[in-house]
């Protein structure tokens, strides 16, 4: 832990690449592991364009039930940690794959969505996209402009990520020292591939899971534990390599 924070103080350009097990310990299920989401549901039928188009109302009571999760959830001690670091001057930026918004309620600024934001709506008719600010009432929710059938505008399986979130995550890990690699398993693609850029470029990748990931290969630090309790302790250090 403290080789860690000395690195991470000692960075010019660190970032933090976080996935579902930064939010697990603000009671919002992680996809793949116990009592995931993936669990009780299969990927296929519910985040992909083909389960919308055969069921919008399943898709939807699905969306719905992870909104109501999502807006029940604070921010833990994982996601303040990392806004503290960013406070701190040592964290560039967050790169995430989860769309619950946490770390911009934590007071993270600035935030990369990789595969969108679940209290965001698009419309399938006209595109227009919405925020919404509590779990939506009726299923499915129409367009208040032309009636069409809204989606969640968040990135499903086989659809491409949105072009600026992707762009600028590439130019941060290009240009990162560090990559602190959080609550992922590094199993979704092309999402994965942005903490192997940063290695590629000479990043010192911290890997920091209870379990193992699928990133573990190219982790120069691999930390076990929980997030929430994890990052305070490396915070906690990187503030003492700063004084
Ligand atoms: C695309 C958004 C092409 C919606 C999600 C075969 C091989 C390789 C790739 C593919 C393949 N077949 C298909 C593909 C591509 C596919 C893919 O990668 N599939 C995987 C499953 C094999 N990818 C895509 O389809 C992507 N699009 O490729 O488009 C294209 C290109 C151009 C033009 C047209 C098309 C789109 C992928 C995005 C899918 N959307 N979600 C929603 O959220 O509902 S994916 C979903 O998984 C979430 O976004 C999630 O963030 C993401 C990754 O999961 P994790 O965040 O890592 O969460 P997970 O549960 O897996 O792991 C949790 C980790 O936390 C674990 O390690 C656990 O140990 C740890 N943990 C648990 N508790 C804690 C903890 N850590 C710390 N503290 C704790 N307390
Ligand atoms: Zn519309």
């Amino acid at each position: 832990m403290e080789e860690v924070a000395r690195a991470l103080a000692a960075s010019k350009s660190a970032v933090a690449f976080t996935g579902a097990g930064v939010s697990a310990e603000s009671g919002v299920p992680t996809f793949r592991g116990a009592g995931g989401l993936w669990e009780r549901y299969r990927p296929e039928e519910l985040a992909t364009p083909e389960a919308f188009e055969r069921d919008p109302v399943l898709v939807w009571r699905w969306y719905k039930w992870r909104q109501e999760l999502i807006y029940a959830a604070d921010p833990n001690p994982a996601h303040l940690a990392l806004a503290e670091l960013e406070r701190l001057g040592v964290l560039k930026a967050v790169i995430t794959q989860n769309v619950d918004g946490l770390h911009r309620k934590a007071g993270s600024r600035r935030v990369v969505e990789l595969h969108g934001n679940i209290w965001r709506v698009r419309c399938t008719s006209c595109g227009r996209e919405f925020p919404v600010e509590k779990p939506v009432g009726e299923i499915p929710p129409r367009c208040p402009i032309c009636g069409g059938l809204l989606r969640p505008a968040v990135v499903w399986f086989g659809e491409p990520l949105p072009r600026g979130a992707w762009e600028e995550a590439l130019s941060l890990a290009s240009s990162a020292d560090f990559m602190l690699v959080v609550g992922t398993s590094g199993a979704v693609y092309p999402a994965a591939h942005i903490p192997r850029v940063a290695k590629r470029n000479g990043a010192v990748i911290a890997v920091v899971d209870p379990g193992e990931t699928a990133l573990d290969d190219i982790a120069d630090f691999k930390i076990r534990g929980k997030a929430a309790e994890i990052l305070p302790r490396l915070v906690a250090e990187v503030r003492r390599c700063l004084t």
